[in-house]
């Protein structure tokens, strides 16, 4: 069992006994991608899969996993909720490099006023300081990337894989949990022009995501960039394309 296939599979698990999940399309040919990392001997073959959900609230809930051997481990685990909701994105990007680890948790805001940081942080805060203890601050981060975060962002980079499978994993299940919650709780936003302001921040996130994505060197060593490009734009930030389509 790799790093954080429980990690998938716990989510998966959750989310199907909580929600009514249906299939959200991956277009062909991303499913699955096999390549291989490395030159001669320390070939490595390295595996990525794609999944794909949604539900009545929920737009797309996606991940990606890279599977690649004791030192190429990836889960990209992100929902999308619908834009007739304000909540905010699930994201968890959970790294492991010949480096190390990199893990970035966080209920993804929409907006950082008071109301909304009332709403959907406020609750979140006693759980995110439990874990900081264990889990500090990994330091070295995007000045750019800032605004897309809460104040629960768990960016961390554990020393020992043993944190990764005890306290990183706990703190995934709490998060989703409380996520599931939001869900659960949220009506439909009336108002024209607070959805209009709801679909800005949408755009502005996938956007800055899709531009910035850390992942696009790995994958474009592995797959080459026309892959790469469409899996970015065609499935992992998808927003734009999807706008489109129904218009
Ligand atoms: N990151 C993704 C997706 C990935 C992925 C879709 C499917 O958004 C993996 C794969 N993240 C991934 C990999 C690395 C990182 C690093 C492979 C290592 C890159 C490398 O070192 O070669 C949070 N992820 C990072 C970094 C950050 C994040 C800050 C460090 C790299 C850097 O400094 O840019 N998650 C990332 C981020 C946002 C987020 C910037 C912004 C909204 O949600």
């Amino acid at each position: 069992m790799t790093l954080y296939q429980p990690f998938l599979d716990y989510a998966l698990q959750l989310l199907t006994e909580q929600l009514e999940l249906q299939p959200y399309p991956i277009p062909e040919g991303f499913e699955r991608k096999e390549g291989v990392m490395g030159k001669g001997k320390k070939q490595d073959a390295v595996v990525t899969t794609s999944y794909g959900f949604k539900s009545k609230k929920l737009r797309q809930i996606r991940a990606a996993h890279v599977q690649g051997g004791d030192s190429l481990q990836v889960l990209n685990f992100v929902i999308f909720p619908e834009l007739s909701y304000d909540l905010p994105f699930f994201g968890a990007d959970l790294v492991t490099l010949p480096g190390g680890h990199l893990i970035a948790l966080d209920m993804q805001p929409l907006f950082h006023d008071a109301a909304y940081q009332q709403k959907y942080t406020e609750p979140l805060l006693s759980t995110f300081k439990t874990y900081q203890t264990h889990l500090p601050w990994g330091g070295d981060f995007p000045e750019e990337a800032k605004p897309f975060f809460s104040p629960c962002f768990l960016w961390t980079r554990p020393q020992e894989t043993e944190d990764v499978k005890t306290h990183v994993f706990a703190a995934f299940k709490d998060y989703l949990h409380a996520y599931l919650k939001f869900v659960a709780q949220a009506e439909p936003i009336p108002a024209e022009q607070q959805r209009q302001q709801i679909l800005n921040a949408h755009r502005c996130y996938i956007k800055y995501r899709a531009e910035k994505d850390p992942a696009r060197g790995m994958f474009t060593r592995l797959y080459g960039s026309e892959w790469t490009e469409e899996y970015i734009h065609g499935f992992l930030f998808d927003l734009e394309r999807k706008l489109v389509e129904v218009s």
